[in-house]
């Protein structure tokens, strides 16, 4: 049967018809979908968000040692995360097949940085697959898994956003049938990697990429594609269907393979050929080895942002080469859109908080989540944001360059607390930190669409489980201050941050209301402006709710715009009214 599936729907059924035992991961976008799709699609698979992709990769590889086969998946950073046991693995190899997917995002369209992860494989060691649309993804997937337990290696499988959320027709096959994982079996200079067993395996890992390069050289991932012989562009992943687009005549070697790399399938291209290109998405990957290799190529150089098949077009042209297909200007719309930047949702309970902090005029080092929203205007008032967790060590860090805490506050959100702002507050009791520390707790992982973690007592297959609860895990870190607060209660948060900044030792805040859209269904109430009481102040527009606007054409005597609130929009959180000197905002009535 043939269906239209995105990269990441085509990876989840992989895993299904690889008849994979443990799926792991920690949700981020672009690589998200795939643990979801496998949670309901797919429930026979033991499928979980891990508090992190460290661990998430450590219970891939548990499976994996007791015989049975595993995927985890994350984003292109999460692979930063989980890189120490990952190099190790590489080393100690596998029982089951282990593959792991890394879900690049060139562009950066959800994301800190754009690291090209092709050089992990390089530099992990582990064999390298790219896929360039859904059916690929499948089978390479599916591949992966072969290779894995033909070479007793991890394998990374990368894909970029393109490849992930884009749809395309999948031929669905049959579910491996597989024995029962063996369960673990003792063989501790394979998998106790101390230095005197890690030197014997290092040894074979170097003998196992031998063997790899071989088979990428003979590899059915690799097509040599010869068509006009004037030009021939080397490439890999979606710069592929970009190439094809672009220039349907040019003769292409499509690795599919990208570690190791086939040095003699190279060559034997760029000798038919008579100029040779390299097309690839950010770093020149592709392009240092060809160079290595002594052949002279050009290089598509598009180390910032993502590539298309436009670039690709302006590249061909400048280049002079014949047979470049023009821009299709129809698929452009030229038509100005209104700029809708990212903004925290009406009646988001992180709002308030910024608000608070703002009017305090603190120091704030940020963390990651929807939270970061509040470094734009209005609020403006996060100061620094790096990785997941770092708020923490951060606002230790300054503390202790300055030895000063009352105008600094550390803020994070209830899944990146999880995820690695823990330790980060162990340091600060162990070093006897001073400063504050506020967890959003909004009960979910808003930012990458809601999903679940520790801290909510739900798993990602639906079950009831324990909650971490945040209070009593500061103090049994022996914090002392510890307080849960409202952020729907600007009085209570401003007396609360107050008294916590002045402590002169650590307090640790946690707020108590969940995101906005694990409510939404029921609307009780949305808030309203009397018209005549309105000043036009415009105080309550430095919250920064997308539900309230100035109204140019509603002016008072003294020109000032006065303002309204879209109840479609409106969540009745009511903090507007909380900080609206006229009294002119109520609970609108009859709602
Ligand atoms: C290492 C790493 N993994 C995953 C992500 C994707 N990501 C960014 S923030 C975030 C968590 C946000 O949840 P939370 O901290 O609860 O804040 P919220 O969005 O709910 O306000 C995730 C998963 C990332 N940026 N880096």
């Amino acid at each position: 049967m043939k269906v239209i599936l995105s990269g990441n729907e085509a990876l989840a059924r992989g895993v299904y018809e690889s008849g994979v035992s443990v799926a792991a991961a920690y949700p981020g976008t672009p690589s998200t979908e795939i643990l979801e799709t496998i949670a309901s699609q797919y429930p026979e698979i033991y499928a979980e968000w891990s508090p992190n992709e460290k661990v998430a990769f450590e219970v891939g590889m548990g499976c994996s040692f007791a015989g049975g086969r595993a995927l985890v998946a994350m984003k292109h950073v999460g692979v930063n995360v989980a890189a120490d046991p990952m190099f190790t693995l590489s080393y100690t190899g596998i029982k089951g097949g282990f593959v792991l997917i890394s879900a690049d995002d060139p562009g950066m369209h959800s994301s800190q940085n754009e690291q090209d992860n092709r050089y992990y494989a390089k530099f992990a060691k582990v064999p390298l697959l790219e896929p360039s649309d859904s059916q690929e993804a499948k089978d390479f997937l599916i591949q992966a898994f072969q290779i894995s337990e033909t070479f007793d290696t991890p394998v990374m499988l990368r894909i970029t956003t393109r490849i992930a959320h884009s749809k395309s027709i999948v031929e669905l096959g049959e579910k491996l049938k597989l024995d029962p994982p063996s369960g673990f079996i003792r063989d501790c200079k394979k998998y106790v990697m101390i230095p005197a067993y890690a030197r014997q395996r290092h040894k074979l890992l170097e003998e196992r990429l031998e063997k790899l390069l071989e088979y990428s050289e003979e590899s059915p991932f690799q097509k040599m594609e010869m068509r006009d012989e004037e030009i021939g562009v080397i490439t890999s992943g979606i710069s592929y269907q970009y190439t094809r687009e672009v220039l349907p005549n040019a003769s292409t070697l499509k690795l599919g393979m990208t570690y190791p790399l086939p040095d003699k399938l190279i060559k034997k291209f760029a000798n038919q050929v008579k100029k040779l290109y390299i097309v690839e998405e950010l770093e020149p990957y592709l392009e240092e080895y060809v160079r290595e290799m002594g052949l002279a190529a050009k290089w598509i150089d598009q180390k910032l942002g993502e590539l298309s098949s436009d670039l690709v077009a302006e590249f061909f042209h400048k280049e002079n080469v014949k047979g470049v297909i023009p821009l299709n200007k129809t698929n452009r719309i030229d038509m100005p859109l209104p700029a809708r930047p990212p903004v925290m949702c009406p009646g988001c309970p992180h709002r308030s908080v910024f608000y608070t902090l703002k009017k305090k005029k603190l120091t704030v080092t940020g963390d990651i989540g929807c939270y970061t929203l509040s470094v734009l205007p209005p609020l403006e008032i996060m100061d620094t944001c790096v990785c997941m967790g770092a708020s923490i060590g951060s606002a230790m860090g300054v503390e202790k360059a300055t030895k000063r805490s009352d105008n600094l506050v550390a803020v994070i959100g209830d899944s990146t607390f999880v995820h690695s702002g823990i330790t980060g507050l162990i340091d600060m009791v162990y070093n006897k930190s001073k400063g504050t520390v506020i967890i959003l707790d909004n009960e979910t992982t808003a930012m990458t669409g809601r999903q679940d973690h520790p801290g909510t007592g739900v798993t990602l297959m639906g079950e009831e489980t324990k909650r971490l609860n945040f209070i009593d895990l500061a103090k049994a870190l022996g914090i002392e201050y510890v307080r849960t607060i409202d952020p729907y209660n600007l009085k209570e948060l401003e007396t609360v941050i107050d008294e916590a900044v002045n402590l002169d030792k650590l307090a640790v805040l946690v707020t108590n209301q969940p995101c906005i859209l694990l409510r939404r269904v029921s609307k009780p109430k949305t808030a309203e402006i009397d018209q005549d009481l309105c000043i036009g102040c415009h105080l309550c527009l430095r919250l920064g709710c997308p539900a309230m606007s100035s109204m140019p054409e509603k002016q008072d005597a003294k020109d000032r715009q006065k303002v309204q609130i879209d109840p479609m929009l409106c969540s009745g959180c009511m903090i507007c009214a909380s900080i609206c000197r006229s009294g002119a905002i109520t609970e609108a009535s009859g709602k």
